[in-house]
């Protein structure tokens, strides 16, 4: 019986690489509220990142609502319903409406040429997602956000160190927020960042993920406790150094899917874009009518054989019962991010996926034939 194989595991250094780590937080008895290891995770991503400016966060979702409260937006925001559902949740909890826009159906991302028929006078604010990493059209998103007058703040979740020919994908829009959860490329168990363009707004941030306290006795907002603690830092510290290899693995196992499933009639792998780095966070494909069985069919084949591959991203957030009653959820406005959510698997990809298990995958999916 084999062990089972998820559609991720999170990487973990080697304990005995921690123990030093655990040993500084016991003897400085700081645990949390801004302490060392903060203030250097926060200096290394900068370095790593090639950004300015980023506040740390206890998750990626409260990294969104705050971005929404750092920015004031207010009324609707434009956004896709092809995303974890956290994207549109952070919209309903800063009390915003949210606006479905349809997606690209190469990069499964929001539809630039789409967005201007969806803006009425309440819209304020658009907020895309960089889809498994993969980069939104940002110059075309950008240009209708300055003709109208619009907050852009990416969820950028899944697109830790994803660099365009410009430098990180994250200096583009007002804001980024990106997730360091178990299941990201870069983990800290949990967390979060937003990527801010100055130093004022940093400061900002930092106030409103502190419960808006800017000194003892000064309160400037009602902020929320966003703060990541001293443990998540340190970890996240630790995971830097092992960034090189999580990266090369990753690419080497996103090479030998493309490879060897380029040939499988009805698999279809999404495009590689022209990123000037990947983090290879996923790997999608879309299991297309020509192959013998349904995506679900699929789905349900793997998981028999203890493959347990993901349908990122089924249902659509406009499916769920809190956005299906808005006029945007309508399935005639979302035809591309319909088909995609029926088609869509995302197979095993982790920096420790091995060569014999990996080809266990591939195998299953291409034995149809035989
Ligand atoms: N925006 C976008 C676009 C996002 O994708 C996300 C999160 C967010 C915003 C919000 O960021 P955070 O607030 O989460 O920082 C997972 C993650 O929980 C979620 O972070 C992620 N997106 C989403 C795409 O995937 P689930 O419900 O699929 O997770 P779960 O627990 O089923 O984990 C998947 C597999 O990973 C498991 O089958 C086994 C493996 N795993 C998972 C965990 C948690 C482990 O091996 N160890 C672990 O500790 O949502």
């Amino acid at each position: 019986m084999h062990k089972p194989i998820y559609v991720t595991q999170p990487y973990l250094p080697p304990l005995s690489e921690f123990i030093p780590y655990l040993e500084q937080i016991w003897d400085s008895k700081i645990v949390t509220n801004g302490g060392p290891f903060h203030q250097q995770l926060e200096q290394a991503l900068c370095e790593y990142l090639g950004v300015k400016h980023i506040a740390l966060f206890s998750n990626g979702t409260l990294a969104l609502i705050t971005a929404l409260q750092a920015l004031r937006v207010t009324g609707e925001v434009i956004t896709t319903p092809y995303s974890f559902v956290a994207t549109a949740h952070s919209l309903l909890w800063h009390g915003n409406k949210p606006v479905f826009v349809d997606v690209e159906t190469d990069t499964l991302n929001l539809d630039p040429d789409k967005i201007e028929s969806a803006i009425t006078p309440q819209t304020t604010a658009i907020m895309p997602v960089h889809c498994y990493g993969n980069p939104c059209n940002v110059e075309a998103i950008q240009k209708i956000a300055d003709n109208y007058n619009l907050r852009v703040i990416y969820d950028a979740c899944h697109a830790f160190g994803v660099q365009d020919q410009g430098g990180t994908l994250l200096r583009h829009g007002d804001l980024s927020c990106i997730s360091f959860h178990a299941t990201k490329v870069f983990n800290t168990f949990e967390g979060g960042a937003i990527i801010c363009p100055d130093s004022k707004t940093k400061q900002r941030i930092d106030h409103l993920k502190n419960f808006g306290f800017v000194d003892e006795i000064t309160v400037v907002a009602p902020g929320i406790n966003g703060k990541m603690s001293e443990f998540n830092a340190a970890i996240g510290m630790l995971q830097l150094q092992h960034m090189d290899t999580v990266m090369q693995r990753r690419a080497n196992v996103d090479a030998i899917y493309r490879e060897r499933l380029k040939n499988i009639p009805g698999i279809r792998c999404l495009p590689q874009t022209a990123s000037r780095t990947r983090n290879y966070s996923y790997f999608p494909i879309l299991v297309e009518a020509e192959y013998p069985l349904t995506r679900d069919e699929l789905y349900k084949k793997l998981r028999e054989n203890g493959i347990n591959g993901r349908r990122y991203f089924f249902p659509l957030i406009s499916e769920f019962s809190m956005y299906r009653g808005l006029p945007s959820s309508a399935p005639s406005n979302l035809p591309n991010a319909i088909e995609a959510s029926q088609k869509i698997l995302c197979l095993p990809i982790y920096p420790t996926l091995n060569i014999e298990d990996q080809s266990r995958v591939i195998n299953i999916i291409s034995e149809v034939f035989l």
